[in-house]
């Protein structure tokens, strides 16, 4: 055992240092958030997988060699640091490979290069310093390494890290498979790790799109102008010019409209905002993994998401000319995002830039305190009211967007908030559920409200809508309870509905009962604002249209039409009884197929990059 620690003496040296000095890092120079125990645990673990993987390549280097190896990759090891810890100080964000190469970004680190690096950044290289020094007249004896000893090696390494994995994800189910937020991969799998899960995730990607070439949008464009619906004239432009008010509804589900919990109203504000909107109760969501992020991207752009990951990560680099922030920039407006949370969340920060906005208002812009926040912070009533300051200056016509928090799951509400009391089932979240969607209710009341007071409200349209499901099918019991009726996956597929409304101030209200999804938002929006989308790509179809298709695509493949169900392969009826004859479902499952295909191959091959350039069937010019 002596004489494995002395011959090992520098490699256990240096990967107890790079382990300990990365961890220190962490606590010194990022602003990690840690929530229990368990997560300090895991933080404080999660550098010794890739420290032992790493530094174990050294050993196969030649006795006279591995050394000198070990310090040069204690050097690349501190240098990831170093870089990060540059990097955070300006970006409050982690180093992500495509947005080192982004130009802007690096413009930006450029100028500002000498003041963020702080002359006790030496400290991160000083143990490689002393190390490299020293190791002359260390007099270490050259010695032959066993395979069996560099396999025991990498056993521990890969050991510790499935450990760390593990433990992880019992804190973050699919941490991995559907990546939220930089902070929370470092904070669980650790830095190098994280860079390591980039580099893949983002040569996958390189790799798709340098197959992909131009002449894979023409089939697509085809498709889209067949499907294409011509606008209602009376409606195209009737909004022109008006500032947009759009609200992503955090989890809510169109269940809650119009119902009572304890003789109670859930949603009074928005049961009142259906008589005088344009509400529609058969609207689907169509988010995958993706969560919010996937509600965001497939209502701006009309495309759906991904089957696994969220678009806005995996391919935040893509180009979205048809993105709506992008066409209403085009036609003058200026757009804005309001969202109280760390702005790396879903990768907003980045995705915000390549759909063309020209404001995100990050937690960064709102005062958190202990007092105003719950559960995932700043609470909805004060989100709104401090946006307000900032809404006012945004020039005319304005796109804001505004994606509200706190009727998040686990949905927490402090006492003081509680409008109406929890319900009373087995299931504590689904008792919570309604206690938070009312407060959510309540906050957007008093936004419209103070926007009226402001004398803001009668110059904007408003869009108001529930981002995805807030009760998943492990409530199916209390859900059952609820509804008074078993949930049977038909029923699963009718919870998916959110509820949509558009308020056009001064119009009155009217019930729009098609079948209708978060993809046709926006063609509908574009042409209330009078902009022209018949030459965009796009999945959706206008609301306001004459001819509608009553036909909604889950990410899964299922659809809902006006006569069908189609969900976990089975083909039901509009009344919820099994077809008979299962092939007429066939038809529109076909269709969906295609369509999932078509969007998917759009964003895997980045495609939009070729529109008005289909000639161009090699991918060589405006290839980047
Ligand atoms: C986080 C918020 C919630 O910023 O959008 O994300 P979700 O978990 O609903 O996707
Ligand atoms: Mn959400």
């Amino acid at each position: 055992m002596k004489k494995i620690l002395s011959k090992y003496s520098l490699f256990l040296v240096a990967t107890v240092l790079l382990w300990l000095k990365t961890y220190i890092v962490y606590n010194l120079a990022f602003d990690i958030e840690l929530e229990n125990k368990m997560e300090s645990f895991i933080l404080f673990i999660n550098p010794l997988s890739s420290v032992l993987l790493f530094l174990g390549f050294s050993l196969f280097a030649s006795p006279k060699l591995r050394n000198r190896m070990i310090v040069l990759v204690s050097l690349i090891g501190s240098f990831i640091l170093f870089a990060n810890v540059v990097y955070y100080r300006e970006f409050t964000d982690f180093i992500t490979i495509p947005l080192l190469f982004q130009t802007n970004n690096m413009a930006d680190l450029g100028s500002s290069i000498t003041s963020l690096i702080h002359p006790t950044d030496v400290l991160l290289f000083a143990d490689v310093l002393v190390m490299a020094v020293a190791l002359p007249f260390l007099k270490l004896k050259t010695y032959q390494v066993k395979k069996k000893e560099i396999a025991l090696v990498f056993a521990t390494a890969i050991t510790m890290f499935a450990v760390n994995v593990g433990l992880a994800e019992t804190e973050r189910p699919q941490l991995l498979t559907r990546t939220f937020d930089r902070e929370m991969l470092v904070k669980y799998i650790g830095t190098f790790n994280y860079h390591v899960y980039d580099a893949v995730l983002q040569s996958k990607a390189k790799a798709q799109r340098a197959f992909a070439d131009g002449s894979e949008i023409v089939d697509i464009e085809n498709y889209v102008r067949a499907n294409h619906e011509e606008p209602d004239p009376k409606m195209f432009g009737i909004a022109k010019d008006k500032n947009v008010v759009l609200i992503s509804m955090e989890s809510l589900q169109n269940f809650v409209i119009n119902e009572k919990v304890n003789g109670q109203e859930i949603t009074p504000f928005l049961n009142d905002l259906v008589k005088d909107s344009y509400y529609f109760p058969n609207f689907y969501h169509q988010t995958a993994q993706g969560k919010t992020s996937d509600s965001e991207f497939i209502l701006e752009n009309s495309m759906y998401g991904l089957p696994s990951g969220a678009v806005f990560f995996t391919h935040a680099g893509n180009q979205f000319p048809n993105a709506s922030p992008k066409m209403m920039g085009e036609n003058g407006y200026y757009s804005a995002v309001f969202h109280p949370n760390n702005k790396s969340f879903w990768n907003r920060d980045v995705m915000y830039d390549s759909l063309g906005y020209n404001k995100f208002y990050d937690i960064d812009s709102f005062s958190v305190t202990p007092e105003n926040s719950i559960g995932w912070g700043l609470k909805d009533e004060y989100f709104f009211d401090q946006s307000v300051k900032y809404l006012k200056t945004l020039p005319e016509p304005y796109y804001a967007k505004y994606i509200t928090l706190t009727n998040h799951f686990p949905f927490s509400l402090k006492q003081e908030d509680e409008i109406i009391p929890e319900w009373n089932s087995e299931d504590g979240t689904v008792n919570r559920y309604f206690t938070t969607v009312r407060y959510m209710d309540e906050s957007i009341k008093k936004f419209f409200e103070r926007l009226k007071e402001e004398g803001m409200y009668e110059d904007s349209i408003f869009i108001l809508y529930g981002d995805h499901y807030g009760i998943s099918e492990n409530h199916n019991e209390a859900m059952s309870k609820f509804l008074g009726k078993e949930i049977t996956p038909y029923e699963s597929a009718q919870l998916q509905k959110v509820p949509l409304f558009i308020h056009i101030p001064g119009q009155k209200g009217k019930v729009m009962d098609q079948v209708a999804g978060q993809i046709d938002l926006k063609p509908t929006i574009m042409h209330l604002l009078g902009i022209d989308t018949k030459n965009t790509i796009k999945f959706g179809n206008d609301l306001f249209a004459k001819n509608q298709d009553n036909f909604v695509i889950f990410r899964d493949g299922g659809f809902v039409t006006k006569d069908y169900v189609y969900t976990k392969s089975t083909c039901y009826n509009a009344d919820g009884t099994e077809a008979e004859d299962k092939s007429v479902c066939e038809p529109y499952a076909d269709r969906a197929k295609t369509e999932l295909e078509y969007s998917d191959k759009i964003i895997y091959g980045d495609l939009l990059r070729f529109l008005g350039n289909e000639q161009n069937q090699t991918g060589k010019v405006n290839n980047e």
